[in-house]
């Protein structure tokens, strides 16, 4: 059976990862194409119909026609499609987009490139590698002032801030950081992992399947 969302992306991107999450989470069964990036499939004109940015995710609703990227903005369309992680009320999806934001300000940045350089695909000098750094430091610090108040970042209920925001968090070992080391983020960590349909950083496949 055809199914209604159908995710571009490749199994390395905590961007694509994140859209992934949010699908299960919500019980949709999706299809999903491995785009390579190696032969620069998502430079591609069919690919850039998907996505004008030229990057993955990218998503399709079979339903609305629509192909979406940017994995806050998916997240989001998602949200208010199929009514779940939406944040409680107007002031609650307010509240979530304002930590999408701040996380791909201050959080995915150092922590995504950090993670890129120890893997081998980047390279950075020493003083860059130090900001870096510093700057995913200060932002886990925010973060766990944040969740040592609360138990999900926009009130009594997990929403698309926590899966936008786990979505660069589990990557934190790979960057060199020890989250164990973040009493507040470690546990809610573990509240993220135990809601039910959560698939894991590797758990997306690494090829095409329909
Ligand atoms: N802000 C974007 C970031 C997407 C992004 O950085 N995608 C990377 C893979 S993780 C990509 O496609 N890189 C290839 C390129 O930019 O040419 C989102 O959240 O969707």
């Amino acid at each position: 059976m055809s199914k209604r969302f159908t995710l571009s992306g490749f199994w390395l991107s905590g961007p694509t990862y994140k859209v992934g999450l949010m699908l299960s989470l919500c019980g949709e069964d999706f299809a999903y194409h491995s785009v390579n990036l190696r032969a620069g499939e998502h430079k591609s004109p069919a690919f850039l119909a998907k996505n004008r940015f030229g990057q993955v995710p990218a998503l399709e609703d079979a339903k609305s026609g629509m192909a979406l990227c940017q994995s806050a903005a998916i997240l989001e369309y998602l949200a208010a499609e199929l009514g779940k992680f939406g944040g409680e009320g107007a002031c609650g999806a307010a509240q979530a987009r304002e930590w999408m934001f701040w996380d791909f300000d201050r959080l995915a940045a150092p922590i995504y490139r950090l993670r890129a350089q120890r893997a081998g695909f980047r390279t950075f000098t020493q003083p860059i590698v130090e900001m870096y750094f510093a700057e995913a430091g200060a932002a886990l610090k925010v973060l766990e002032e944040a969740l040592g108040k609360t138990l999900w970042l926009c009130g009594s209920q997990p929403s698309i801030a926590d899966i936008d925001v786990y979505g660069v968090v589990a990557y934190a070992p790979q960057a060199g950081f020890d989250i164990a080391a973040y009493p507040a983020i470690s546990a809610w960590t573990k509240r993220m992992e135990a809601l039910p349909g959560f698939i894991g950083i590797n758990d997306l496949p690494k090829a095409t399947q329909a």
